[in-house]
């Protein structure tokens, strides 16, 4: 197994020779470690059916199962899958442009994923890949004056600006579908920088696709606080061209392992997609 850096990339490094059923013990800590200081491991060469995907995640730690089964591979529930193409008899399996907005994974949730594992299947030959920033990064980088205003607050993430509406909610209204979200999934409250236990690095734990508000210590709503934020970490920048954003590509055989506790990502679509299709494996690492 050889890590190497990703050529003129800021973040991220290119695995080669990794053989995922045969990977020891001392290979996965190698490639962990890689991934909570580059936040990005590139494996090239990957091969796996889905069942073999899901050993693979076993391996890096405990795989979590996705909440909403619309999400689910047929053959293999704890494989998400993100596809805009229909099987030969019609029928859709997965969900189609998903992430489309800056997030962590499971950041509405009382315990967000460690590490995610995305394996694409079908590859579009233009418009394909993922924007990421490195939320430490961009701690490091916010003004004094910033870092100190975050001191002390906290941040309520929620779902309910992206659920997906699934194919029984039709004709359901709007309000029932939101209260059951809501009863589902309650917004949760963090800190609104973290300290990432594996790196000791501060992180930013805010996205403009999950993130509702950002308040003081006494409860105090600081909308302004949360734009600015969002502004200064590059998430309000629809030119993607912000220093703090870092395009990932991708081809047919990579598999791209993150470290969802420092990164936010936000997938590539176009208006006029070609097919895509994604498999996802997302890991609670200790
Ligand atoms: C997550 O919940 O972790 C996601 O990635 C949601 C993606 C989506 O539904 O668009």
């Amino acid at each position: 197994m050889k890590i190497s850096p990703q050529d003129g990339k800021a973040l991220g490094v290119v695995v080669e020779g990794f053989d995922a059923n045969t990977a020891t013990a001392q290979d996965i800590a190698e490639l962990k470690k890689a991934v909570y200081t580059s936040k990005i491991a590139v494996l090239k060469n990957q091969h796996l059916d889905p069942e073999e995907f899901l050993g693979l995640g076993k391996k890096m730690g405990e795989v979590a199962e996705y909440y909403e089964p619309v999400y689910h591979h047929p053959k293999v529930k704890e494989v998400f899958v993100s596809s805009n193409v229909k099987e030969d008899d019609g029928k859709q399996v997965g969900v189609p442009k998903t992430g489309k907005f800056w997030h962590s994974d499971y950041q509405f949730m009382p315990r967000p994923f460690d590490l995610t594992l995305i394996y694409p299947q079908v590859v579009p030959s233009r418009n394909r890949g993922t924007f990421f920033i490195n939320m430490a990064d961009a701690y490091q980088s916010l003004s004094e004056d910033l870092k100190l205003a975050v001191k002390g607050t906290t941040a309520t993430h929620s779902v309910l600006r992206y659920f997906k509406i699934r194919p029984d909610d039709v004709y359901r209204p709007i309000s029932e579908i939101i209260d059951e979200v809501n009863g589902k999934t309650p917004p949760v409250v963090s800190p609104t920088a973290v300290e990432h236990p594996h790196t000791g690095e501060t992180v930013l734990y805010i996205s403009e696709g999950f993130t509702m508000s950002v308040q003081d210590a006494d409860g105090t709503s600081r909308p302004d606080l949360l734009q600015e934020l969002l502004e200064a970490t590059g998430q309000l920048d629809r030119t993607y061209e912000h220093e703090n954003i870092h395009l990932q590509t991708f081809e047919k055989g990579d598999m791209l392992v993150w470290d969802n506790r420092s990164l936010i990502h936000r997938a590539l679509h176009t208006a006029t997609p070609e097919p895509a299709v994604s498999y996802r494996v997302t890991v609670y690492d200790d």
